[in-house]
């Protein structure tokens, strides 16, 4: 007892003390850290368990595939975070199981699924294991949003088949575009070294129904073709595999020559088509279930087969014939073209050079459309292409990376993009010829169907940059199996399994989520502006940039603000690319009554233009401007609202990137504002606070990111 007294009063007794404290703090506030890393499979312990899944005692599957390995050991790792039960593993069902089952007859395709309950079984069936997969990770979706499962029934089926995410990444570890890090892929390690991670952007992808990645970019490097570099692709094919996932490629147009050494890369040369026929034979000796290629050709200084005045078609063809021996193999082949024609316009370029091949292409091909007819913007009327193409299977292609939004520093949710594209109906066979039924083959009974999302990926922990940007993949991958889920929903799932289960703080996050890009629109680009950022970067405001080495690259060839107005005359009167839509559309965006959200997409208009506001279209463009920013700062309120059901690490973070989009949306206000005032010669409307910087002062802050 004396020597506790004496040993309590000690300098030792108060630095252990003073240790054991800083240990526990640390454990606590470890144990409470999250870097976001799980994504939406968190898996955390529910404060409230059901009671069907206290009953639970093993999860029974039809088979010990590796499909079905992973659906189980997921299920097993998720069940034991989420309720802290121990499930095991059999092939014979009993009471109180997860029961994964194939039934041939059940109404649903391929991958799709059936999830049922009996009294103390939770059922999963499908036609196929893949579809068990899906519906295994379908099952966990419900009890992690807490849906009640007594009454649990739900039939699923994707509504496309191919459902791909689009990696830019090179060789050297670089991500074209990527705003999240490097590479996920460590191509000097592969492929002896798998990294772990492989497997978990597999569980994510799998978990919202992706089942192809395209692993390189569009802007190619022959490199992956060779046969050192196939090997690293087999070994990540290995990997993805038990997950429904294929692994596709980007092909360089010219690799006959420059890695075969050939004299020439024309698509119609008997010795280049003998070349790629043997390269993908040597693929498919690798990777049997390779899925095939994607190609970007003739834009952008890429090759192609215009390099030897062949046609599109001809270059596809090169490439479906080798394909041809292979049924899963597809090519997708880009209609993202466009060339440097100071009079021409930009719009119509992909839609001239694509719409005549129609029927042309081999079945085995897609042609991938960009969502809009420029690039990405924040806000673009839906591509002309779709509804264009009857006799060709259209594939989506939407940006996940936000290229054109702020990087991964500005919060844009992307579903309403995606959506408000989807939704838009091409009248192709009359009304409801929605640009999502074109895409799904419903429209002109296509017989591949695909979308692809520009992944937003990268090797920063938490996968995207901006702890919120994880939404957008999330979004993507839901809306390819279903076009159907609204925003919302996708959104309150997301934020239910990533971050808070709280009833208010959902609504508060959805709210947020929701309108982001509404605001980001307001900011940038409101009532139809496009192609106004910084040169190249592609970030910040630059709508005076006037002189490129490519006219199209500029601002002003967009906005055409001079002292009468501005806006793109896309009409009858302009470039007439209003008129490459169906006679409903072009009404529909026509001069008496197109949508403030796409007026300067198709029309030059006097600063005095009468607004739907009852504003004329300067004080319009003004107060949009500021609903911008006010947006913004909305959602710091919002996000302070919340702060008590957010982890900590992830609170910080997002709080820290909202004040740089607060200060960002300033920047674009100011910078566009200011801009378009030398030329409208207009007063800042009554009511809204003068910018606190003069247009020099801004010009500057856009100089900074222009320095190498
Ligand atoms: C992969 C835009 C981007 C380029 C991208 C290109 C494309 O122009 O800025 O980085 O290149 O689109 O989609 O091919």
């Amino acid at each position: 007892m004396a020597f506790f007294f004496r040993f309590h009063k000690s300098i030792a007794f108060q630095r252990f003390s003073q240790a054991l404290f800083v240990t526990l703090l640390l454990f606590v506030t470890h144990a409470r850290a999250d870097d976001g890393y799980r994504l939406w499979l968190k898996y955390d312990r529910l404060s409230k368990v059901q009671p069907i899944l206290n009953h639970l005692q093993s999860i029974t599957i039809p088979s010990d595939s590796p499909t079905m390995k992973v659906a189980a050991k997921e299920l097993q790792t998720a069940i034991k975070g989420l309720t802290g039960k121990n499930l095991t593993i059999q092939k014979t069902a009993n009471a109180g199981s997860i029961l994964l089952k194939i039934n041939p007859t059940e109404h649903v395709n391929a991958e799709g699924y059936h999830l049922s309950q009996s009294s103390k079984n939770l059922i999963i069936s499908a036609k196929t294991e893949t579809g068990l997969l899906y519906g295994t990770f379908a099952l966990l979706r419900e009890i992690q949003t807490l849906q009640p499962l007594e009454k649990l029934n739900v039939t699923s089926s994707p509504k496309v088949q191919y459902r791909l995410l689009n990696h830019w990444d090179n060789n050297n570890g670089t991500i074209e575009r990527g705003y999240a890090g490097s590479t996920l892929w460590h191509w000097f390690d592969l492929p002896d070294v798998i990294d772990p991670r492989y497997h978990d952007y597999a569980r994510a992808n799998a978990s919202i129904g992706i089942n192809g990645t395209v692993l390189n970019n569009v802007n190619a490097s022959a490199r992956f073709l060779t046969p050192e570099y196939l090997k690293k692709v087999a070994a990540l094919a290995d990997v993805f595999r038990p997950y429904g996932i294929k692994v596709y490629l980007s092909v360089f147009f010219a690799a006959p020559k420059t890695l075969g050494g050939l004299k020439t890369s024309d698509p119609l040369d008997p010795e280049v088509k003998r070349w790629w026929a043997e390269k993908t034979k040597e693929i498919y000796t690798l990777i049997p279930d390779f899925g095939g290629y994607l190609v970007k050709a003739n834009s952008e200084g890429e090759p192609g087969p215009q390099d030897y005045d062949r046609t599109h078609t001809d270059g596809a063809r090169m490439l479906s014939e080798a394909l041809a021996p292979y049924p899963q193999g597809i090519v997708m082949w880009r209609s993202f073209v466009y060339k440097a024609d100071p009079n021409g316009d930009r719009f119509k370029a992909g839609y001239e050079e694509f719409k005549p091949l129609d029927g042309k292409f081999d079945s085995n091909v897609l042609v991938q459309v960009k969502n809009g007819p420029i690039d990405f913007q924040p806000r673009e009327p839906f591509h002309p292409l779709f509804g264009a193409m009857p006799q060709t299977p259209l594939m989506m292609e939407f940006q996940l990376t936000q290229e054109y939004l702020g990087f991964a520093t500005h919060l844009a949710y992307m579903a309403p993009l995606f959506k408000e594209c989807l939704d838009s109906d091409t009248y192709a066979k009359g009304k409801g010829s929605t640009v999502a039924k074109v895409i799904d083959g419903s429209v002109h009974g296509y017989q591949k169907t695909g979308m692809a999302g520009v992944a937003n990926t990268g090797s920063d922990r938490n996968w995207t940059g901006h702890p919120m940007g994880q939404a957008n993949w999330y979004a993507f991958g839901r809306l390819a199996w279903d076009y159907t889920l609204s925003s919302e929903k996708i959104a309150e799932e997301w934020i239910r399994m990533t971050l808070t289960n709280d009833t208010k703080a959902v609504a508060t996050i959805q709210n947020m989520l929701v309108n982001s890009r509404e605001t980001l629109v307001n900011y940038m680009t409101p009532l139809g502006l496009h192609h106004i950022m910084g040169n190249n970067l592609h970030y910040g405001p630059n709508p005076w940039l006037a002189k490129n080495v490519r006219p199209d690259w500029t601002s002003v060839y967009y906005h055409k603000a001079d002292e009468n107005g501005i806006g793109f005359d896309r009409t009858e009167s302009g470039s007439k690319a209003l008129h490459l839509y169906a006679p409903e559309v072009q009404k529909q965006w026509d001069a008496a009554s197109c949508p403030p959200e796409y007026l300067l997409w198709f029309h030059h208009v006097p600063w005095t233009h009468p607004m739907p506001s009852g504003r004329i279209l300067w004080d319009e463009l003004c107060h949009r401007y500021y609903a911008g920013v006010a947006g913004v700062t909305r959602m710091q309120q919002q996000w302070e609202g919340v702060k008590n059901q957010i982890d900590p690490e992830i609170f910080e973070n997002v709080k820290g990137k909202l004040s740089i989009q607060h200060r960002e949306a300033l920047w674009w206000r100011d910078a566009c504002v200011l801009y378009f005032q030398t030329l409208s010669k207009r007063p800042i409307p009554e009511g809204l606070e003068k910018p606190t910087r003069t247009l020099e002062e801004v010009k500057q802050l856009v100089d900074v990111y222009q320095i190498r």
